[in-house]
């Protein structure tokens, strides 16, 4: 059977769903000038995912990795948070998900919000309702457990020797960085960084070993998810995935696996799914629900 694309009848699914769980991608984030991977001028459409995002390209490549990340580091941080950040964030006000999703069971308040996207957008909304007093502390930091950043986050930093990890809004992460290529360069006619010039443990280039956790100098790379290395959370998801009643897939092409699965396990127990997207994506056909358009503007006009 097709997708339905009645407002009434997903309110009515929403309204009755005991567990929600919401799943985002990269849509979810273009209405924040954030380049989607796989449009027409998707990010791997320009470059080569092998090369940008493996583990054996980092190993070949440190200082061309250093440069595309540290440009889409400035990227995401010059983004701010667009209206379906906003509205997936407001989920978390216990008032608003009380309104909206009243049949919600206590342990399952809010949502849980897996997302694909590493440019921490879902968290800034976050924070951006906690200062304005609409989320507690507390409710903050539950928002907080209850968000999932499955490919990482590019504002973590993580050591290759002592493997400490570091979440920093900081910019350039090391002097060498802060004159490279704009993004969109070909990875080919970056300059070339020397090892020793790259973000080292400690912030500061190594001249000596040291075995100091956090500071030992060590080479630091991205603290995303490459292709190739387990995503995080994926113990939680599954064990959430077994009782979703309902999963809101907003702005993924679902070709990424293993998120690209969420859609069919909650189906095969029977859990309904609604795909948010601007264009038609793999599998929704087999949705639910299925509503084309930007989500920053479908996600909230559904709701209101
Ligand atoms: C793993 C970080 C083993 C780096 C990323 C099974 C079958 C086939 C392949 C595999 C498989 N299992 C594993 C693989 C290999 C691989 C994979 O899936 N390859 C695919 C591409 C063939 N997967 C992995 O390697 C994963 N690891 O499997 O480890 C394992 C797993 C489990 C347990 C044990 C071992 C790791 C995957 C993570 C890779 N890292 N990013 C970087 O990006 O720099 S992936 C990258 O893709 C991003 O994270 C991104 O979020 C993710 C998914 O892409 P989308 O978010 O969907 O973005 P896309 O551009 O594709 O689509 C955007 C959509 O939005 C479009 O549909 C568009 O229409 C829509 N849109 C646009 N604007 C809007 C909108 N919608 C609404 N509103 C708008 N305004
Ligand atoms: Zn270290």
């Amino acid at each position: 059977m097709a997708p339905s694309s009645d407002p009434q009848a997903f309110r009515a699914a929403i309204k009755s769903a005991k567990t929600v769980i919401i799943l985002a991608g990269a849509g979810l984030s273009a209405g924040s000038g954030i380049p989607t991977y796989r449009g027409a001028d998707g990010l791997w459409i320009k470059q080569d995912p092998k090369k940008l995002a493996t583990p054996e390209g980092f190993k070949a490549d440190a200082s061309a990795i250093w440069q595309f990340y540290h440009s889409r580091r400035d990227t995401c941080l010059q983004a701010q948070p667009n209206a379906a950040h906003t509205f997936l964030a407001s989920l978390s006000i216990p008032s608003v998900c009380e309104r909206l999703l009243p049949s919600l069971s206590d342990n399952e308040k809010p949502p849980l919000f897996i997302t694909q996207n590493f440019d921490s957008l879902s968290t800034r909304a976050l924070e951006a309702l906690h200062e304005e007093g609409k989320l507690s502390d507390e409710e903050i930091k539950i928002a907080k457990e209850r968000l999932i950043e499955m490919h990482g986050s590019v504002f973590r930093t993580i050591c290759t020797d002592c493997k400490h990890v570091k979440f920093t809004y900081d910019t350039p992460l090391c002097p060498a960085l802060a004159s490279t290529e704009e993004e969109g360069g070909d990875v080919e006619d970056v300059k070339k960084i020397p090892l020793a010039e790259l973000p080292r443990c400690g912030g500061t280039s190594w001249n000596g070993r040291s075995n100091r956790y956090g500071s030992c100098g060590g080479l630091l790379r991205p603290g995303v998810v490459w292709f190739g290395e387990v995503p995080e959370g994926l113990g939680e998801i599954a064990r959430k995935l077994n009782w979703a009643e309902l999963l809101i897939v907003v702005g993924t092409s679902s070709l990424v696996h293993p998120a690209a699965s969420f859609q069919k396990t909650v189906r095969d127990r029977r859990g309904k799914v609604a795909v948010f997207n601007l264009n038609r994506s793999e599998g929704d056909d087999l949705a639910d629900f299925l509503f084309l358009g930007p989500c920053e503007e479908t996600l909230v006009d559904i709701f209101q």
